[in-house]
């Protein structure tokens, strides 16, 4: 390890923090300098657990050799090549991996560089769509209450977090939302999908039948709801989403970026739920959050429906410079060479019900109102001190922190979801660093 890394720079002030309280940050950093497989090692040499992977994205651990040789090797032989009216193999090659990993049906892949471009491309996909079916009319969106898109205009504006929209103008128009599942009276504590709240499906209906199905490109959700605290969908939610939209000709957005790759035991949550969207986002876990990547996958008939008119035209008017990267290929390759060799898409399967009974051990502890998991995610909802939402979660964050476990929080929920590899015995430590930490917070 170089000594640049071992010492806390001494002046923090240039770098503006992404989603990060700033002034508070710089008075007392928290700095990572390593990591191997499940641990972080800190600035002062100690080892955190990370409980986290990363943020939900670090799904095979930290530094594994497939994938840091893949990005190495790519590195010296080719770093980049134009992404608009050129190829490189490797890009095609991991295009195919992809679609064979995904869902029947979803044939086709379109790559970007983070989950909130995966979002801005679905959208722009679906109102496109429409209108080379010839239906221009179909230009509204449709998201959720509570639901995370990103960070781009068109993801906050199908978003429903109030501060991530709130100080950013008007945002897109003709987006309307869906009440969000969010049902801790009846179903406080439940183990797994809730039982109660099928039925906020049928409000798509009433938004359908308030502006008209002919005006309506898309309904994007997250099948599990992560950034805002870890919602589920109620049992039978996401059938009754997936009748309405065909029934009204309205395109299906599964928001995957959180749930893709293997964070609920199955490759997808399209596969563990058994419901087929019209089109698939995903990132973070699509290269294992080593190299910046996005993609989004789509049903054929909606790639098919943009072949059409001379052959020399540019068929789909969007791109990154960055789309398919060759690096952040070879990082993709790699991670899904080692998800494939450790059966880590579906390992969330077998330490599903160690992890939700190891969760659900927290019942009774001090502050804790709800409890949730799925797959290898889980929340812990705290009560929050009367006048000062966020502030309990926050001090049980630093805690955890500084007893070696990097945990999330977001509002005052503490939300988990380790790197896949996870074995039960980390699952213990996990949560009995959670444990002592809501045993001595105010
Ligand atoms: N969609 C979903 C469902 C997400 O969870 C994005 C889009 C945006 O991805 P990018 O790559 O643009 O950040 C996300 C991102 C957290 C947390 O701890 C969650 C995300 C990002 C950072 C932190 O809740 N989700």
């Amino acid at each position: 390890m170089s000594n640049r890394l071992k010492v806390t720079p001494n002046d923090l002030s240039a770098f503006w923090m992404p989603f990060t309280a700033n002034r508070q940050f710089k008075q007392a950093p928290r700095m990572f300098v390593s990591a191997k497989d499940m641990h972080y090692t800190t600035s002062d040499g100690r080892k955190v657990l990370d409980g986290t992977a990363g943020l939900w994205c670090v799904n095979a651990g930290h530094c594994r050799p497939k994938i840091t040789e893949a990005i190495q090797h790519q590195a010296a032989e080719l770093d980049y090549a134009p992404a608009f009216q050129m190829g490189h193999p490797i890009v095609f090659e991991l295009a195919n991996r992809l679609v064979d990993l995904a869902p029947k049906g979803m044939d086709h892949v379109f790559f970007t560089n983070s989950g909130s471009e995966s979002v801005e491309t679905a959208l722009k996909m679906a109102i496109a769509y429409h209108r080379v079916k010839g239906e221009g009319s179909r230009t509204r969106l449709i998201g959720r209450e509570r639901g995370y898109h990103g960070v781009n205009f068109g993801g906050i504006s199908v978003g429903g977090i109030v501060t991530n929209r709130k100080m950013f103008g008007t945002l897109l128009g003709g987006v309307d939302h869906m009440p969000h599942t969010h049902l801790p009276e009846k179903n406080a504590f439940s183990k797994g999908v809730p039982e109660y709240g099928a039925e906020l499906a049928a409000e798509l209906e009433r938004i359908v039948a308030l502006h008209d199905a002919s005006t309506i490109a898309a309904v994007i959700v997250e099948p599990v709801a992560g950034s805002t605290g870890v919602i589920l969908p109620p049992k039978g939610y996401l059938e009754k989403l997936r009748e309405i939209c065909t029934k009204h000709g309205i395109l299906l957005i599964f928001d995957e970026v959180i749930t893709g790759f293997g964070r609920l035991g199955a490759p997808f949550a399209a596969d563990y739920f058994g419901v087929t969207p019209d089109i698939m986002t995903t990132a973070k876990g699509v290269s294992n959050g080593v190299i910046p990547m996005g993609a989004v996958f789509v049903k054929k008939e909606i790639h098919d429906a943009f072949m059409t008119g001379p052959e020399h035209m540019i068929e789909f008017f969007h791109g990154y410079t960055y789309s398919g990267n060759p690096i952040a290929c070879a990082a993709a390759l790699g991670t899904l060479d080692t998800y494939k060799e450790e059966g880590l898409l579906t390992r969330g399967e077998e330490l599903a019900p160690y992890w939700e009974d190891a969760l659900h051990s927290l019942k009774g502890e001090p502050h804790v109102i709800d409890i949730r998991n799925i797959g290898l995610i889980g929340a812990i909802e705290l009560a929050p001190i009367a006048g000062s939402p966020t502030k309990r979660a926050f001090s049980a964050f630093v805690k955890a922190f500084e007893r070696g476990a990097l945990i999330r929080t977001t509002g005052d929920i503490i939300a988990l979801s380790p790197p896949l590899i996870i074995t039960k015995g980390q699952i213990n430590e996990l949560i009995d660093h959670v444990r002592e930490v809501l045993r001595s917070i105010d």
